[in-house]
């Protein structure tokens, strides 16, 4: 036990890099690991439903049974709620902003964005899926959380991180200072740094999209698509096609390995399909800070201007030398 560091020790001995850092911030993250090991404890049964019963219908226990999302979604609430450190919060699952009412959290001096689980139709074929979350300080001065507490660039992320439900459970986040990745042993009920000061490849093999929608992508992803496929061995060409339909599944692969993620703009998705606040901003912050970069094509998704909760935007984002050439072809085919 001596060799391994929790995520709770890890975070304790990381905030003393914060010089006024009075622990409300590693509090939040605390409460935020407590909310992912109950939520990966269900997604991990999620294959029972037969025997504990489908979302909408009570279980054998004559419980009622929810979807993971609306489930993951209660979770990160309550115990966002509960830990005081947070006085609102935004969610995919949410149209408005959820303010955190009682006396220790409405004065709280953080919100947090999140989609509490991202790629959740992939549960019923046991695909991996995800948490992402986003932390900023507040910047309304007391009282409830305000919406314009979220109107803030991605370069004002405090901290941000994601969770993967997948062969096993990870937690990766960074607070401005290098990513670190945490898996979850079960059987201490703690998440262990397993790896630390995680950098992205420069260059990778992979690159991921849906390329069913091929035929209404911009011309730009079209001649990429078409430069990633074809035979040049020292730029290692042809790249490997790898699409799970989970983003923080392809993002977590291609951090490690190195690859490019792209989901640009589509006939269904005229404004891209991520959700600028709680996915492309917190992938984004992760993957600059493992050294790779993350845009809309043009422009560094961080700097982008959040005007309203659930913004779409295009997302190139991974190995800074695919994403710089992706948006090469951007800019001569789709200005
Ligand atoms: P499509 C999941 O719904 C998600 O938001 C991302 O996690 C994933 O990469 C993408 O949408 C999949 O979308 O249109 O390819 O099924």
């Amino acid at each position: 036990m001596s060799k391994v560091k929790t995520l709770g020790q890890f975070i304790i001995e990381k905030q003393n890099d914060f010089p006024f850092a009075k622990g409300e911030l590693s509090r939040l993250l605390r409460d935020i690991g407590i909310a992912a090991k109950i939520v990966h404890r269900e997604v991990n049964k999620a294959g029972l439903a037969d025997i504990l019963g489908e979302a909408g219908e009570t279980n054998i226990q004559g419980e009622s049974v929810k979807k993971l999302d609306v489930f993951a979604n209660e979770q990160f609430i309550a115990a966002l709620s509960v830990g005081g450190e947070c006085c609102a919060i935004a969610s995919e699952e949410n149209e408005d902003i959820i303010l955190v009412d009682n006396e220790q959290s409405k004065n709280a001096k953080y919100v947090v964005a999140m989609d509490p689980l991202d790629g959740s139709s992939n549960i019923d074929v046991n695909v991996s899926v995800g948490t992402i979350f986003s932390i900023y300080r507040r910047i309304s001065l007391s009282g409830p959380g305000t919406l314009e507490d979220f109107m803030q660039r991605g370069t004002e992320q405090v901290a941000a991180g994601y969770i993967i439900y997948g062969s096993s459970t990870m937690l990766v986040y960074t607070t401005g200072k290098g990513v670190n990745g945490f898996t979850l042993d079960p059987s201490i009920g703690e998440f262990c740094l397993s790896h630390p000061n995680m950098q992205t490849p420069k260059s990778g093999k992979t690159y991921s999209m849906n390329e069913g929608n091929y035929v209404h992508f911009p011309d730009g992803v079209k001649k990429y698509i078409k430069y990633c496929q074809e035979e040049d061995k020292p730029t290692k060409r042809p790249y490997s096609s790898r699409y799970i339909g989970s983003a923080v599944a392809d993002i977590h692969r291609n951090l490690i390995t190195g690859g490019i993620y792209i989901y640009p703009v589509t006939a269904s998705s005229p404004s891209g399909k991520l959700r600028l606040l709680y996915e492309c901003n917190p992938l984004a912050f992760i993957i600059e800070q493992a050294g790779g970069k993350a845009t809309d094509g043009y422009r560094r998704i961080m700097e982008l201007e959040t005007k309203t909760l659930h913004q779409r935007t295009p997302f190139y984002a991974g190995s800074a030398d695919m994403v710089d050439t992706a948006c090469e072809f951007m800019s001569r085919f789709s200005k």
